[in-house]
């Protein structure tokens, strides 16, 4: 069965025929043709959200999970603009997502008819492109069109790098009217060839290279990538280079620098030219790292190349020479052919750097009261192998940066626009199509703030949610700034008493809680290998003294 709608029935076939298999649905009924004609498909995944905003990071996290497009679709009027933030972080975070909105037919926007706005390329700032569907196809011509636009809208999600994609949908009225006839169109392949950089630009990377005694890399947010890993694993060996990775980064070797703070943070004035690098190579989505952005737009490098499938011009550091249009992998594999012995002591430098103030780490570790820091500090060790880690915005991404990278863990995090609103759903999103752990780290503005992340039929009992609830947003009373000023608690820490625990009740989610040391270490391995449902655990600590611990950390450190 199918809305006997032809625009949104083609597009379900085609859809179909591509191999995509999801779409996540929130209530209406202009876009009744949609879920006419997605829902009732069998070969279709169709989940039903209430809340745009939930339903469109919870498709964010299939998406990241499964690498393939997913569709969002809605109602008109104001249940479309809440999907503006999940798609401004599949933008930025570069996840397939298709938009897919019910609209009025055109003669009916502006003339006082109900729950209606201008829908038309209404994100066009946050999608990779926007289309609009004619109201009727009739002629053979008009479903050839539309057959091609429909296509193109889809090969956009994903190439040259994927992304969001609007397709807004007029309907007119009646809606409800379904058939058996499905209006079938085929799915085009695309020859999808990301460019090559001519072997005269390869060469003349490889020769500055070989010239340079200081190349750094710094790998960006990225999905795990084995083969990659290898490559710059080899590259990494060579005395001249450094490679800087996160846990975003998702690459696991002893030779990669993978506490970038830890370490900028120590190098002082002095030093500073022996750490800075001549060569810069960036790839990769978002740095997380404010430390390293700060010294190396200060301190910048003489050649910065960012290389990436699209060409873009990140100049994230100021220093940008060239935008180097490559898949990484091609790019690398062919570089490290061509890479010499050089003689160099940039890498032991960064590395006996690492070793040293590793051990400061632990040492300060050691004798740091209950707080933030020595609450993630046993996470990150109670973490199973092979589990996903989702890290939400404001302290616990940074944190998990002090720790470095386990082998085995996977880490995700919205760092396309950093927003607290969706790492719930997000979350749950991948979690319900894992066979893994997904473990969610949360602060508890971020868990309040996305709640209703937990008002859907499919969280699953692998999705395991830490809510480290510190009273409010506590990197307020870390970076510097707030405290100066007379509205730090009320209006930038929005200090609170509020819990989960009811909220938990409400939807059905099994609620731990630890409040010291002893109480986390015995509940930890209790929440991560035993409990059989969908479980939150929200740790309490001390609001008053997280700052500090981290503050004073830094300081140990340097010394
Ligand atoms: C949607 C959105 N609104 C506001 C912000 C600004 N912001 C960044 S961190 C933060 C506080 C988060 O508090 P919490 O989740 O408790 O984390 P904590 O700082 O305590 O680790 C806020 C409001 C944001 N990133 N995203
Ligand atoms: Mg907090």
């Amino acid at each position: 069965m199918t809305s006997d709608k032809k625009n949104i029935s083609l597009l379900a076939d085609i859809f179909v025929n591509s191999g995509l298999t999801d779409i996540v649905i929130s209530p209406g009924s202009r876009n009744a043709p949609i879920i006419l004609s997605f829902a009732n498909r069998s070969e279709i995944n169709a989940f039903s959200i209430v809340d745009e905003r939930s339903a469109a990071f919870f498709a964010l996290g299939l998406a990241l999970n499964s690498k393939k497009t997913v569709a969002i679709a809605c109602t008109s009027g104001s249940a479309v603009l809440n999907y503006a933030s999940a798609i401004s972080e599949a933008y930025y975070q570069k996840i397939p997502l298709l938009i897919i909105t019910a609209d009025r037919p055109p003669n009916m926007i502006d003339i006082g008819d109900g729950q209606t706005i201008r829908q038309k390329n209404v994100f066009n700032n946050y999608v990779k492109k926007s289309y609009q569907l004619p109201l009727t196809i009739d002629t053979k011509e008009e479903l050839e069109d539309a057959e091609k636009l429909i296509n193109e809208a889809l090969n956009q999600c994903v190439f040259p790098q994927a992304g969001p994609v609007h397709m807004n949908i007029p309907f007119d009225d009646p809606l409800y009217n379904s058939t058996e006839e499905v209006t079938t169109g085929k799915s085009i392949e695309f020859e999808n060839k990301i460019a090559i950089p001519d072997i005269s630009k390869i060469q003349e990377i490889e020769t500055s290279w070989n010239n340079s005694s200081k190349v750094m890399l710094i790998a960006g947010q990225a999905s795990p990538a084995p083969e990659l890993n290898k490559i710059l694993q080899k590259i990494s060996e060579n005395q001249n280079t450094v490679l800087l990775s996160e846990t975003t980064s998702n690459l696991f070797c002893n030779n990669f620098i993978d506490t970038i703070d830890n370490l900028t943070s120590t190098i002082n004035n002095s030093e500073t030219n022996l750490f800075k690098p001549e060569i810069l190579i960036t790839f990769g989505g978002q740095v997380v790292s404010k430390m390293i952005k700060k010294f190396l737009r200060k301190n910048k490098p003489l050649i910065h190349w960012h290389i990436s499938p699209s060409g873009e011009k990140m100049d994230t550091y100021f220093a940008l020479t060239e935008a180097i249009n490559s898949d990484e992998l091609d790019f690398f594999s062919q570089i490290e052919q061509h890479l010499e012995t050089v003689n160099s002591n940039y890498s032991s430098l960064w590395h006996e750097r690492k070793s040293k103030v590793d051990k400061k780490k632990t040492e300060y570790l050691k004798k740091t009261k209950y707080s933030d820091f020595k609450v993630f500090e046993a996470i990150v060790k109670h973490l199973p192998e092979g589990a996903n880690l989702h890290l939400g915005n404001s302290t616990p991404v940074r944190y998990s940066q002090l720790f470095g990278s386990r082998e085995g863990i996977n880490y995700y995090s919205n760092r396309g626009v950093s927003g607290i609103d969706g790492q719930v759903s997000t979350a749950a999103g991948y979690a319900c199509n894992s066979s893994n752990l997904n473990v969610l780290i949360t602060g508890d503005l971020g868990f309040l703030y996305d709640s209703n992340g937990l008002m859907n039929k499919y969280l699953t009992p692998n999705l395991k949610i830490i809510v480290i609830n510190n009273s409010g947003g506590g990197i307020f009373k870390f970076i510097g700034g707030p405290d100066t000023t007379p509205n730090l608690e009320e209006f930038f820490v929005t200090k609170h008493q509020w819990s989960a625990e009811y909220i938990c009740k409400a939807f059905g989610v099994d609620y731990l809680k630890a409040e010291n040391d002893n109480e986390l270490s015995s509940i930890l391995p209790k929440l991560l290998s035993n409990n059989p449902g969908p479980t939150l655990l929200e740790i309490f600590t001390p609001c008053e003294i997280n700052g500090l611990v981290l503050r004073e950390y830094f300081k140990f450190i340097k010394n």
